[in-house]
């Protein structure tokens, strides 16, 4: 079995851009270390090898065209009161959605459940655990107006995912060029 997603690999200037955000003293936070920042396309979970040689053939059949996109804003996700993590957003995008839209209809021809989840496009900055409410508020403040673009997308990657006891390692299994 393999854990697989899709996701877009972040150029490294822009993956030490989002570093500046990273790094503050804020309790609770774990953050993500640069090589492993990305923007997830659709979480894929575990599949056989068999499943994966499908998912990779499916992707490789996509054709969309190579687009920039713009990282924009801050933010976290919540479940119930707990917030659990910290984001760097994106701004509205059609190509993205366009190619998100690709990789689902892809996925679900190689035999994957329908994603019923909203696509919420992100970067993730930090996992965070019972974090200081007043120094999340100070940095969710501080970094409002966060802004990087146009980063250009010239492809996608299938990425497998280990999880450690230092945390997730990804691997990029395949790319898939946009032209
Ligand atoms: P996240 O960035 O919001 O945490 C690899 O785990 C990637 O898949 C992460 O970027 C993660 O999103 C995303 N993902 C989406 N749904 C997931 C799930 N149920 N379990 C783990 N990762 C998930």
């Amino acid at each position: 079995m393999v854990r697989l997603f899709v996701a877009l690999d972040l150029p490294f200037e822009v993956r030490e851009r989002l570093r500046l955000l990273t790094g503050a003293k804020l309790p609770g936070a774990r953050w993500v270390p640069p090589e492993n920042m990305h923007l997830t396309l659709r979480f894929v979970g575990e599949v056989d090898h068999g499943r994966a040689d499908d998912i990779d053939a499916a992707l490789g059949t996509i054709a969309a065209r190579g687009f920039s996109l713009t990282l924009e804003g801050v933010g976290t996700f919540q479940s119930g009161r707990r917030v659990h993590a910290l984001w760097a957003g994106v701004e509205r995008n059609p190509a993205l959605e366009h190619l998100r839209a690709k990789v689902e209809s892809a996925l679900v021809r190689a035999g994957c459940e329908p994603e019923r989840r909203k696509f919420t496009p992100h970067v993730t900055l930090a996992r965070l655990d019972q974090p200081d409410p007043a120094k999340l508020g100070d940095w969710l403040h501080g970094n409002a107006l966060f802004r990087l673009g146009p980063v250009p997308v010239e492809h996608f990657t299938l990425f497998s995912s280990r999880l450690g006891r230092e945390g997730p390692h990804y691997t990029a299994e395949a790319a898939y060029a946009l032209r």
